[in-house]
Order: structure tokens, then C-alpha cells, then sequence
């Protein structure tokens, strides 16, 4: 294997002697590799899952596309801090952005960011502001991206009634016994599904302001340095056409939930307000001009990320876990059971999460 990772490495321009490789396992879909060599920088390595990304071309081609439009905008700062601040991508020794191994799998590597550090779980406000201002400037940056220019990976990606028709088709063929363990859950869909839904009716009928997305903020994507500042939001795969809802609901999600997406403690699972609240104030410190609607919308979308994701994983969980890695046969339902329960905490804390974003909006 490490033989197979040094030979894909060195298929692209790196001028460096690799020394060893470390996989880093935080994410649920590609496989991604931390090359270290011998000279910094080090690199990190990725092969694109190529069932759930078929286009996988297409998604280096999009993840390119977006760390250009961002190191323009911070051309003001040295390449050295621009390499810290965005995913700077290597080319392959053919100067295209990828290889493309024998089995057909797309590979991609971009340089390592070095002395920086991620969380699973949010360890102080602090963290939770930080994490605010990085997604905040993303979308900020990112505004005036011509979405044209991309390819869309995962069509209505973040529309609940596209989870929902998929969960549907998945309990026509889930296994009896499967259905039965997911009632209490299957039942919580149903009740809410109505209402998770205003967020795709408004965006069809184009009340909402469309633009680029980073589309999977969660907190494992932004990297921190050792003093607390967020400094760079990776994991670009998912970049596409969207509303702000989508990354300010899915950072929340987990920035504010007191236990790791797999924990299935119901007692344990609770909503951090501290941390919503200075999200918040750092993410509304970097977007701008938000229309009436797009405020409308934000406590909805609280509700509604974790909600997606909780539908996502309890519809793995009945198709037999073919979308995302798991370790044991039950991770995708206590990853449900996770999500939708955090959905349960927020509903209890709604009126509180109302009333601070009216009063931090009303200018
Ligand atoms: C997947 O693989 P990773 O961790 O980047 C998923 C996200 C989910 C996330 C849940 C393409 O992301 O949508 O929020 O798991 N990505 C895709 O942790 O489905
Ligand atoms: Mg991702």
C-alpha cells in the first residue's frame, strides 16, 4: 500500500522525497493521505471516491476553480500566507490537477498546512467565533463566483425533499427488522418533513439568493492555529451553487453539538447555545447586506441541516450503509439517532435561538 500511495505521489510535481504517509480518516467518504517528505512541505493525497462522486474530474476541476477565485482575493498577502489561508492544489506531472490510476480512481494533492489544528468537537467560544468568521468569509468572497463555471457534483445536495424521496425508496426495500428499530425516528421524519421543506420551496421560487456554497461546513473542515484563529476552510468537494442557510445550518450543526456525530446517548446530545450565539456574531461580522428573506429563513435552517444529515444517515442505515464509511453495522442509525435528536434540542431552544438572531440582525 504505502509502495501504491509513493508511486501515485510522485505522479505529480512535488520536488520533494517522500519519507513516510499517514491516513488521516476524519472524513466519511474519499481516502486522504498525509504525505510527509523529507523537505517541507508536506502534502496531503486523495483519492476521490468514485461512486459517490462519479464526476470526479469534474469535482478536482470545481475545487481548483474556487481556490483560485480565492487566492485572487487575497493577493494582497505574500504566497506563503496565501498557502496557509487556501488549498493550493499541485499539478501532476501531465500539468493537469489530478491522476488518474488504473482502476480508474481519481487522485488529487494539495499542499499540507503545517502547524495547524482541527477539531471534532468545539472546545471554547473562542473556537466557535473563529469558525463563524471563516465560513462567513468564505461565502463573503466567494459571492461573486459565477456558479456557471462549475460542474454540479451532487444534484440537490442539500434539498430535503430530495433526502426524503430517497429515504422513501429506502424503506420500500429495507429489511422488516431494520424498520421496525428505526420506528421512533421514521415517525420524527414524518412529523417534521413539512416543515423542513419551506427552505427548497423558497429557493424554487426563487426568494432566496443563490450563490457559491462550501456546502460541508463542518467543524473538522476548518483548520486552526495554535492560538485559536481559524485559518483555512478545506475539504472544497462539495463547492456548488447554494444558499448561505446551507453552510450557516451545517457549520452550527456541529460547532454546537455537545457529543461526536456518532454518539447515540440521547441524554448526552444538547444544542450549546454559548456557541451558537458567538458563531453567529462572527459569521454576521463577515456577511453583508442579508435580505429580509435570507433572515427569515436562518433559524429554519438550524433545524434543518442537522435534520438533512439525520435523514441521510437513517437512510444508509436502511439501505445497508452504501453511501458512507462505517465501522460497525448500527453507525449510520446512531449517527441518525444523533442527528435527530440534536433536531429535538434545537426545537426546545428555538424561541431563545429566535430572539438573539432578531436582536443581532435588526439593523
Ligand atoms: C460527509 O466525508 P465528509 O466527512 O467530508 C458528507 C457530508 C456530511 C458529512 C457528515 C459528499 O462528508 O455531507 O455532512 O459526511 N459528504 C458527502 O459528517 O456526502
Ligand atoms: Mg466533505
Amino acid at each position: 500500500m504505502h509502495n501504491d500511495l509513493e508511486s501515485v505521489f510522485n505522479k505529480f510535481q512535488v520536488h520533494a522525497t517522500f519519507s513516510s504517509v499517514e491516513e488521516l480518516i476524519s472524513g466519511h467518504i474519499n481516502d486522504t493521505y498525509l504525505i510527509k517528505t523529507a523537505q517541507k512541505p508536506h502534502y496531503v493525497l486523495q483519492k476521490i471516491n468514485g461512486v459517490v462522486f462519479p464526476d470526479a474530474l469534474e469535482l478536482i476541476q470545481n475545487k481548483v476553480l474556487v481556490s483560485n477565485h480565492l487566492q485572487h482575493k487575497y493577493k494582497h498577502l505574500s504566497l506563503q500566507e496565501i498557502q496557509r489561508k487556501v488549498l493550493c492544489f499541485v499539478k501532476a506531472k501531465d500539468n493537469t490537477f489530478f491522476y488518474k490510476d488504473t482502476d480508474d480512481n481519481y487522485w488529487n494533492v494539495t499542499i499540507f498546512i503545517d502547524d495547524s489544528i482541527t477539531y471534532e468537537k468545539t472546545p471554547n467560544s473562542q473556537i466557535a467565533f473563529e469558525a463563524g468568521k471563516i465560513t462567513g468569509e468564505f461565502l463573503q468572497l466567494t459571492k461573486d463566483f459565477d456558479t456557471k463555471n462549475l460542474t454540479t457534483i451532487l444534484p440537490d445536495f442539500h434539498s430535503v425533499t430530495n433526502r426524503y424521496h430517497q429515504f422513501k425508496n429506502a424503506i420500500n426495500t429495507a429489511d422488516e427488522s431494520k424498520i421496525e428499530s428505526a420506528q421512533e425516528f421514521i415517525k420524527f421524519v414524518e412529523e417534521h418533513i413539512k416543515e423542513m421543506q419551506q427552505i427548497d420551496a423558497a429557493i424554487f421560487a426563487n426568494k432566496i439568493p443563490q450563490q457559491l456554497t462550501h456546502s460541508d461546513t463542518k467543524i473538522s473542515n476548518i483548520l486552526y492555529t495554535k492560538t485559536n484563529e481559524a485559518l483555512c476552510l478545506i475539504d472544497t468537494d462539495t463547492v456548488m451553487q447554494g444558499v448561505i442557510h446551507f453552510d450557516y445550518g451545517d457549520a452550527l450543526r456541529t460547532i454546537c453539538n455537545t457529543t461526536d456525530e456518532d454518539c447515540n446517548v440521547e441524554s448526552e446530545i444538547d444544542f450549546n447555545l454559548d456557541y451558537f450565539k458567538s458563531y453567529s456574531k462572527g459569521f454576521f461580522g463577515e456577511i453583508k447586506d442579508l435580505t429580509k428573506v435570507e433572515i427569515k429563513f436562518l433559524p429554519l435552517s438550524i433545524k434543518m441541516m442537522p435534520f438533512i444529515m439525520g435523514l441521510r444517515f437513517l437512510t444508509d442505515y436502511l439501505n445497508n450503509n452504501i453511501y458512507y464509511k462505517t465501522n460497525y453495522e448500527k453507525h449510520n442509525f446512531d449517527r441518525a439517532i444523533n442527528q435527530l435528536t440534536l433536531v429535538t434540542k434545537i426545537i426546545q431552544k428555538y424561541s431563545e435561538i429566535n430572539t438573539f438572531l432578531l436582536s443581532e440582525l435588526k439593523n
